[in-house]
């Protein structure tokens, strides 16, 4: 079976979602990697990108409280945090690290104004017009866009205009609305998601995608939501990055675990071959962990990410990596894993010298 798979990958045939299933429920591991390698070199030959990057978390506090979610908390609740913009100005004139990526998200704050949105946009460019900033999931854009009653397009308008450069892919989760309803039943539908990040791409809005994955999903909801993510891109060819999410078991939903490492390695492999359209897969060693992300540079993934710098939401749910790494430490990660260390910007822009 996985021959006809071999065939189609060398001979650039797109794989269909039964394709994409049977490589799930296939015990190949070698092979599957192997191929996705393969895919990988044909597109970047042996780049690996990174980019000197900062989260930021502008609060925890979030109306929603998602079950998988250690990060978030109620208004009251004790661990809950509220920065103000010249808070965050300061944490980021603090930041020993340079810096030229920014990444932006946080809870759904009960009483914020849109303004606080707009403001922290524009005074991070005002005080860092180098820095690229990747903000607000398409769940805060929602949220932004019924907070000012002015819909999804102009919201977007005007914190592009704000000095949003990018969105990332948070807040995907799974697209089936069953696993949704169990885990999320007050975040955002599949179909909105898609539509908001379609609505940021004919803007000229680019942006990321994930898939939250090892926790009560099977693997026909796995290729549901890779299938949908293709046909966007297929439409509006905005998406960057595909990152698959390893959930962090340290949650609100008893009884589940951190993924294995083969359902791990496997997950990336199968995204960089099923989604033949987008043009970075990021192994996210946030939540793989250094070791595993390196042996994922050899299982398909192009993108490790970044510096990072102080990651709160993997790590409020249990995740064993460190908060940070330096740029020496990432490249030496890539270069052992037989592969080229090349700086990026948020917009996969090749940083020179
Ligand atoms: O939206 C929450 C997820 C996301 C858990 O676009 C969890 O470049 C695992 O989207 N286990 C935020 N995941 C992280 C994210 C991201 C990270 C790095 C790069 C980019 C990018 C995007 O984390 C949330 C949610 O889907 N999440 N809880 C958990 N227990
Ligand atoms: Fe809120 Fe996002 Fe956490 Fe859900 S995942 S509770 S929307 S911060």
């Amino acid at each position: 079976m996985i021959s006809r798979i071999q065939e189609k990958v060398t001979t650039g045939v797109r794989l269909t979602p039964e394709d994409c299933l049977m490589l799930f429920n296939s015990d190949d591991i070698f092979t599957i990697g192997q191929l996705a390698d393969l895919k990988s070199k044909q597109i970047h030959s042996d780049k690996v990108y990174y980019s000197r990057n900062r989260h930021v978390n502008p609060t925890n506090l979030c109306v929603n409280r998602c079950k998988f979610c250690a990060f978030s908390r109620s208004a009251g609740e004790e661990g809950g945090f509220e920065h103000t913009v010249t808070d965050i100005i300061n944490i980021l004139r603090q930041t020993d690290e340079y810096f030229r990526e920014l990444h932006i998200v946080g809870g759904l704050h009960p009483n914020w104004p849109f303004d606080y949105y707009v403001s922290l946009l524009s005074q991070i460019k005002q005080n860092f017009p180098h820095v690229y900033i990747k903000a607000f999931t398409a769940v805060e854009i929602d949220y932004m866009s019924r907070l000012n009653g002015l819909g999804v397009e102009q919201t977007l308008k005007i914190l592009k205009n704000a000095g949003l450069d990018m969105l990332p892919g948070g807040g995907a989760e799974i697209f089936s609305s069953s696993v949704r309803n169990a885990l999320c039943p007050e975040k955002i539908s599949a179909s909105e998601w898609l539509h908001i990040h379609g609505k940021a791409h004919l803007l000229g809005i680019k942006s990321n995608a994930t898939m939250l994955y090892g926790h009560i999903e099977s693997f026909e909801d796995r290729v549901s939501h890779l299938s949908e993510l293709r046909d966007l891109q297929d439409k509006t060819n905005g998406f960057f990055a595909f990152i698959p999410l390893s959930y962090q078991p340290d949650s609100r939903i008893s009884g589940t675990r951190f993924p294995s490492a083969i359902d791990d390695l496997k997950t990336i492999a199968i995204s960089r071959l099923f989604l033949d359209n987008f043009p970075h897969i990021k192994a996210y060693w946030i939540m793989l962990g250094e070791k595993l992300t390196q042996v994922a540079l050899l299982f398909g993934a192009n993108d490790i990410d970044g510096t990072v710098i102080q990651e709160k939401i993997a790590h409020s749910a249990g995740a064993k990596s460190a908060e940070k790494l330096t740029v020496y430490d990432i490249e030496n990660l890539i270069k052992k894993a037989g592969k080229i260390p090349v700086e990026r910007t948020a917009l996969y822009e090749e940083v020179v010298g």
